[in-house]
């Protein structure tokens, strides 16, 4: 499959995309618009932060996700792609290391002008989700369900993300403690996923961000370009 551009396409340029929580075979994942936001961009080297997969069972792919999966597979072969680990897609991301110029990491670090960075998906922040496994999969299967059943503009999840108390304390213990962690690894940066809300922080010289989800709307994005970090938001 080759990947044409149109004439007029205005492409956007960045150094570093880094995009997560997919969720492919999941019914909420929106890999059409993945693979409109990757066919927009310019980029040098692509950082997928985990959960691309919702789990093991391939059956469930669509066809749009195929065809993102094979988007990916062809940008492999031009540009460095870093897959990162998440707790859906365990084990599962080795396999694409048979892509070319495509590392697996469960912690992926780089240095970049004297500064440090590091991209993690974050669930190993998320205690809550390690103890109560059963739980949480409960709870994210109720949502993915009423987002199908939602309006076309996903009023009631919107108001639920929003309001619950859980999702709230997720993002806050995840960020502290992402934060927490690269001060004790001396990073400048740190990127997480996991908890399907971006975020943006600054604790002293850390810098935390979160890139959000492409299972809900506005999907999200970051942006690497020399130093300058952005969120990217996709409807
Ligand atoms: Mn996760």
């Amino acid at each position: 499959m080759k990947i044409k551009k149109k004439k007029n396409e205005i492409s956007k340029k960045t150094h570093t995309l880094i995009l997560s929580d997919f969720h492919l075979g999941s019914k909420v994942s929106r890999s059409e618009k993945i693979v409109e936001l990757l066919k927009s961009f310019d980029f040098k080297k692509l950082i997928l932060l985990g959960d691309i997969f919702e789990n093991l069972n391939f059956e469930r792919l669509r066809e749009s996700d195929w065809k993102l999966l094979f988007l990916i597979s062809e940008i492999s072969r031009k540009k460095k792609i870093i897959w990162v680990e998440g707790n859906h897609d365990k084990g599962l991301t080795k396999i694409f290391t048979l892509f070319p110029k495509t590392k697996v990491f469960k912690v992926y670090r780089w240095k970049f002008n004297g500064k440090k960075y590091l991209a993690i998906h974050g669930h190993q922040f998320d205690n809550f989700m390690i103890d109560n496994f059963f739980l949480s999969y409960i709870a994210n299967s109720v949502y993915n369900f009423i987002q199908l059943i939602d309006f076309p503009d996903k009023r009631i999840s919107h108001f639920i993300k929003r309001k619950s108390k859980g999702w709230l304390r997720l993002s806050e213990k995840v960020a502290n403690r992402a934060i927490l962690y690269a001060q004790v690894q001396r990073v400048d940066y740190i990127f997480c996923a996991h908890t399907h809300r971006f975020d943006q922080r600054k604790k002293g010289r850390t810098h935390y961000y979160n890139s959000g989800c492409w299972t809900d709307t506005p999907s999200t994005y970051i942006t690497l370009d020399r130093e300058e970090v952005k969120i990217g938001k996709y409807v």
